[in-house]
């Protein structure tokens, strides 16, 4: 028995034909409470917050369907060339207040609430993150997702549906604990199984010869081990305009097949064993942001993403246009989102060499017209690599089909540049050694018509370093397009305080043309508009400060200065530079140097990867610091620093509105782009940033006047690094000399000596590739500069609207347009009338 059920069946025209439903209070109000009552079945006795929720995402899903469902119609109805957006993350966050906004109701079901007493705000809060990604990467996919609905593009999400995502941080006695999140517990309302479009996944086994019925030789894949994959789906809103892409993700199952042989050799355990090694593909999410941890699982993760998303795309290709594969190409586009799901490359060969017994040559011009890579890293220690005898012994036909590619890749190579045996050796997807090892960027760079950077300086520093040889070979390929992020969630939805004033005087067209926001600029001087500007931002502080108060149990006083740092903990992004900084602050009020002070209150929040030590002995840093100067009587109101536990998509929403200072503080070059950065500028807060990622373009929209620049740039980073001596920099500076005797005196650590030590040692190491000594006096500086800037509110409050009105070009809907004008080259597509 499979669970394949591809049989459609012709239905009777009226099954379908359903009026529309009214989007008024009235009509919510009777589905909401038909939902509670009759499909929940709940009562006075079990009202549980969680009920309450359910029942009105249901009311509004009905409101996506009918929609989704158009949508759905009007693509196939044209046949529309489409882009699949491949990724092993989507961090979409909750999706009931999005939906609501995008469907224009959220009013109306305000309004329904509050006639049995109920707040909106609340009933929302029930819903669970969507937590299936690590970081801006993950994001940036869900963002990505939301601008393409809004402008109608056709495109598909394809990532996996992990029974556990991101894991819940807690902060124990000052560690990191990492607990399971189990976010699919009390169940999902947002997905739609999809049982029918179940695919069958290849691992292990061998290749033999066959000759076809022309005599031609071909391979086979045989004796493998089959996964089903099985697509839940995710309605993407658009806003205002009807359409609803969407979001399908993968799960896991095995086949219903026993292996016969341990069955009746009477091993039943060893038959049931295959069952639960094909359900842990999906079981959890990596929580590895920027480094490949090779484990084996994570390359079925990949290879079971990019095989069951190709093999969905032929199946619907040769419902639409039959086995005509010239078509192919020119009907679909493959976006790998970093080198995760890169594999596709040579599954994408496989299946039309193989199954559809295409030419290798057509077959090729196929994939390298259809697939694009987008890199987002230039660590190398995150560059991904799989040992060859991995591939061997779980995709062993992948890999006679990289080697293959290899073969004729190398060939183009030594054409152009005979004898060049340095060249290529640097450029073979395959790494000699000891563990010969498959390079995966290689591999998408070869496979991929089109390769970009998410920033500026990144795609630059792409070209001249990590990819310098493929930009020689092919130029023509590379290509930036920077980041974004969508308006809707990170400005409409999350500061309704500040939406409602900004749409007051401009009207609210930038809810979909971030650019509008360019009329703020007019206002920025404004005595009377300046105080509202103000009034929102103490609002938004005030409930900044209850989610720390709620989380981390600690007081912030909305009149100080709201000093914010949240993101993956990671020695690059130098959250220890920011732990240096509040030090400094500590040890100049105990030795009474506090004239013209300004209160500030530093909040740091981010997860640690679960194997990265450094990364958690920072966190124990901040968490120490935090517990000596909260509760220092000396300090008083002047400072306070909290590390907020779990930071995730939710908590940004409350974060950013609430912000005053922005820190993007990593060693310039390091940081691809950020998005961070760019959600706390659409907010007003002012970013203290390195000339790094995104915050060039940043700083480019506003002038150095209204962002804190400070440190070296990339280029003096690398000079830097030649010669770096860090303690030459702590002689020349009274103030780091004071910083580090408080840490080296075990100011921090009284009942464990040496805990901080890693942390010391790496500070001080001539070899420390981040360069923290080296930007701590520029940093104290600027955040001096900072500190005085927010004593002059009126010139702050023009910072801060300044910042808001030229953040139009950080919008995800700019972002995926130039994605459509250079790559995808979609039309837009309209749903059908409801
Ligand atoms: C981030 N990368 C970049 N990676 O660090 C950031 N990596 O500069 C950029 O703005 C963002 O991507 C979007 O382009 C990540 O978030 C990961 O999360 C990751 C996950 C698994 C393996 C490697």
């Amino acid at each position: 028995m499979t669970r394949n059920r591809a049989n459609t069946l012709t239905v009777h025209p009226e099954l379908t034909d359903l009026p529309p439903l009214a989007m008024d209070e009235s009509a919510i109000d009777a589905d909401f409470l038909r939902y509670f009552n009759r499909t929940l079945g709940r009562d006075k006795q079990h009202c549980t917050d969680h009920y309450l929720y359910e029942a009105l995402a249901y009311a509004v899903r009905d409101r996506l369907m009918e929609r989704w469902k158009a949508t759905r119609a009007a693509y196939e109805k044209r046949n529309a060339r489409r882009t699949c957006y491949l990724s092993l993350e989507f961090l979409m966050g909750r999706a009931l207040g999005n939906a609501m906004l995008n469907l224009d109701i959220t009013e109306p079901v305000r309004q329904v609430l509050q006639r049995y007493g109920l707040a909106l705000e609340e009933l929302a809060e029930a819903e669970h993150d969507a937590g299936l990604g690590n970081g801006g990467l993950g994001r940036l996919a869900a963002c990505f997702l939301d601008s393409c609905a809004t402008l109608q593009l056709p495109v598909l999400g394809y990532g996996l549906r992990y029974e556990y995502g991101m894991f819940r941080q807690e902060i124990v006695d000052g560690r990191q604990v990492e607990e399971p999140d189990h976010w699919l517990r009390d169940g999902h309302v947002w997905e739609l199984e999809r049982p029918e479009y179940t695919q069958r996944v290849h691992f292990g086994g061998r290749t033999e010869f066959y000759r076809d019925e022309k005599g031609r030789q071909r391979v086979r894949w045989v004796g493998t081990h089959d996964v089903l994959a099985v697509p839940y789906d995710v309605p993407v809103p658009g806003y205002g305009n009807d359409s609803v892409n969407s979001l399908r993700l993968w799960s896991a199952t095995s086949t219903d097949e026993f292996d016969l042989d341990d069955f009746n050799a009477g091993d039943y355990d060893l038959a049931v064993e295959s069952k639960y090694d094909a359900e842990h593909i999906t079981m959890v999410l990596y929580p590895n942001d920027a480094s490949e941890n090779g484990k084996e699982l994570r390359l079925r993760q990949q290879y079971f993403l990019a095989s069951a998303s190709l093999k969905d795309v032929l199946r619907r290709h040769l419902r639409l246009n039959g086995n005509d594969y010239e078509q192919l190409a020119g009907r679909n586009c493959f976006q790998l989102n970093d080198t995760h799901p890169s594999i596709a490359v040579a599954e994408l060969m496989r299946l039309l060499v193989d199954e559809q017994r295409l030419d290798w040559d057509r077959a090729w011009g196929i994939v390298t017209r259809s697939m694009a890579y987008t890199n987002h890293t230039l660590l190398p220690e995150a560059l991904e690599k799989w040992p060859v005898y991995l591939f061997e012994r779980l995709l062993p036909r992948l890999l006679e089909i990289i080697y293959e590619i290899n073969a004729r890749f190398l060939g183009e190579v030594e054409r152009r540049w005979p004898g060049d045996t340095d060249r290529l050796r640097r450029m073979s997807l395959i790494e000699e050694g000891e563990t010969p090892m498959v390079r995966m960027a290689w591999l998408a760079i070869v496979g991929s018509f089109s390769v970009n950077g998410v920033a500026g300086l990144h795609s630059r520093l792409l070209t001249q370093g990590l990819f310098r040889d493929f930009f020689e070979l092919w130029p023509e390929k590379f290509n930036n397009k920077t980041n974004g992020v969508t308006q809707r969630r990170w400005l409409a939805m999350c500061n309704p305080r500040l939406s409602r004033l900004i749409s007051e005087h401009i009207g609210d067209g930038w809810v979909t043309d971030l650019a509008q926001l360019r009329q703020l600029e007019t206002l920025a001087d404004d005595a009377d508009f300046q105080r509202r500007w103000r009034e929102v931002k103490q609002a938004n502080k005030q409930r900044l400060a209850a989610l720390v108060r709620d989380e981390a149990g600690a007081v912030f006083s909305p009149d100080a200065l709201f000093d914010i740092q949240v993101k993956r903990i990671h020695e690059y992004k130098r959250q220890l530079l920011n732990c240096l900084h509040v030090i400094h602050l500590y040890a100049r009020i105990k030795r009474g140097d506090t004239a013209d002070w300004t209160p500030r209150c530093v909040l740091i929040g981010g997860k640690a990867a679960p194997g990265y030590a450094m990364a958690k002995l920072i966190i124990r840093l901040i968490t120490s610091v935090a517990r000596l100067v909260n509760a220092d009587p000396d300090v008083g109101d002047r400072l306070k620093l909290v590390f907020l536990p779990n930071y995730r998509v939710s908590s940004m929403e409350l974060i950013c509105p609430g912000a005053d200072l922005s820190e993007q503080i990593s060693t310039a070059g390091k940081e691809a782009s950020g998005t961070g950065n760019m959600k706390f500028m659409m907010n007003g807060a002012i970013t203290l940033g390195t000339y790094d990622g995104a915050n060039i373009e940043i700083l480019e929209e506003l002038g150095e006047e209204n962002f804190f620049r400070f440190g070296l740039d990339a280029e003096a980073v690398a000079a830097t690094r030649a010669d770096y001596r860090p303690q030459a920099f702590i002689e020349a500076d009274p103030d780091l000399q004071a910083v580090m005797e408080l840490l080296q005196g075990g100011r921090f650590n009284p009942y464990e000596p040496g805990l901080f030590d890693p942390l010391i040692q790496a500070l001080t190491s001539p070899g420390d590739p981040w360069l923290t000594l080296a930007d701590f006096r520029a940093y104290v500086d600027a955040q001096a500069r900072a500190a005085a800037a927010y004593r002059d509110p009126a010139r702050w409050t023009r910072m801060s609207i300044l910042n808001t009105a030229r953040s139009g070009r950080f919008s995800t809907d700019r972002t995926m347009q130039e994605y459509n004008r250079d790559i995808w080259k979609l039309e837009a597509v309209p749903p059908e009338a409801l």
